[in-house]
């Protein structure tokens, strides 16, 4: 029998690799998407001849309902959301309405089409905010400091409540920081890799950063969406941290990638209050070990691989560009 997953947030970076990855497994991968002005497609143009899109929106429950009960999905996971952390302390209800209730809103139009659908959340790391233990484990008591941390962590707890209120088959996985090429230009290490690019290249001559002391656990996409898969082919629902075990500041990122082109990055990186937020996660390090034994899973990319791959292939998509 072939499987079929909904994926909503296919647009997204993580969706993108998902519905590569699960394409690969054999699955009919139908995509959620919603309505815009504009066509953003980028990250998925490659595949989009294997996928099946479908509109929805997660601030529209009946159009979820509906979506479900013609897809029948085996499968569906929940990747959609606001998720940049600077946005949601300027736009906070809207990030709890799409980040927190949009979480309701699926799992009860899950419960009312079809309750034997297995259920994926995208939990973060951002739910321990500031952190009451290091490293950070399924344990951990969460502290969020964003507007965004909390609706996730509203997001966390619901899913685990139809779970136990339901006996639905819904897993949260709590993951750390995981980048690529496709992520947005608007989060720190695809900022700094796409400006290192521009700068080799002669095409920008400063790169304005916020906090440089901020520590995160960064890992490389393509190898976090196997351990979603992964969690909902196990026997029973549960929560997983994914995550590398290594911890890393940003300023070790900005210097590793520029001097991987050769340049010094203190003649480039400029400090901006702009970049600064009203609350920070200062240190974020997840313990991957449950993981590990129970998913089998572990990370490919180590941290050096990751901030090589994001560099050059910003300079080969800018030198593409140039030609
Ligand atoms: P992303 O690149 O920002 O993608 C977010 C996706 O959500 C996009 O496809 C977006 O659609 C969609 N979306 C937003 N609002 C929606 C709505 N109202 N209805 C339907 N779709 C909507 O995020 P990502 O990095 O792939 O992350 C995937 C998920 O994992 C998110 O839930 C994020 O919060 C969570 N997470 C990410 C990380 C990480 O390090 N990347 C770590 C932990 C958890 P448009 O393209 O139309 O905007
Ligand atoms: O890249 P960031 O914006 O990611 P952040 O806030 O850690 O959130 C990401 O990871 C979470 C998992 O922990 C996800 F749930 C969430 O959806 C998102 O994918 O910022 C990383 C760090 C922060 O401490 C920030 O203050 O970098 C610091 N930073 C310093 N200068 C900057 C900048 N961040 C951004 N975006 N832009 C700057 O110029």
């Amino acid at each position: 029998m072939t499987k079929r997953a909904l994926i909503t947030g296919i647009t997204g970076q993580d969706g993108s690799y998902l519905a590569e990855f699960l394409l690969t497994q054999g699955y009919e991968v139908i995509g959620m998407v919603r309505r815009s002005s504009t066509v953003n497609f980028e990250r998925i143009e490659h595949i989009q001849a294997q996928v099946t899109l479908a509109t929805a929106d997660l601030l529209d429950e009946v159009s979820l309902i509906n979506l479900l009960r013609e897809y029948q999905p085996h499968e569906v996971y929940n990747l959609a959301a606001q998720s940049f952390v600077q946005t949601s302390f300027s736009q906070p209800v809207f990030t709890g309405e799409v980040t927190a209730l949009g979480v309701t809103r699926i799992l009860d139009a899950i419960r009312i089409v079809n309750p034997e659908m297995r259920f994926y959340q995208a939990s973060s790391s951002e739910m321990f905010g500031k952190v009451v233990e290091v490293p950070q484990t399924e344990q951990t008591p969460f502290y969020p400091r964003s507007p965004y941390g909390v609706a996730k962590v509203y997001g966390h707890w619901i899913t685990v409540n139809y779970r136990e209120s339901y006996n639905m088959f819904a897993c949260s996985g709590i993951l750390f920081n995981h980048e690529s090429p496709r992520r947005g230009l608007e989060f720190v290490t695809r900022k700094i890799s796409h400006a290192v690019a521009r700068i080799k290249l002669g095409l920008d001559q400063e790169l304005r950063l916020g906090n440089l002391e901020a520590r995160r656990d960064w890992g490389f996409a393509p190898d976090y969406v196997r351990a979603m898969w992964l969690m909902l082919q196990q026997n029973e629902p549960d929560d997983y941290v994914v995550a590398t075990g290594e911890t890393r500041s940003v300023r070790e990122f900005v210097e590793f990638a520029f001097s991987h082109v050769g340049l010094n990055y203190q003649d480039y990186v400029v400090q901006d209050e702009r970049y600064m937020r009203p609350a920070e996660v200062d240190l974020l390090v997840g313990d991957p070990t449950k993981a590990r034994t129970e998913l089998g899973w572990q990370p490919e990319v180590t941290f050096e691989g990751l901030v090589k791959i994001m560099v050059d292939a910003d300079v080969a998509m800018l030198k593409e560009r140039l030609r």
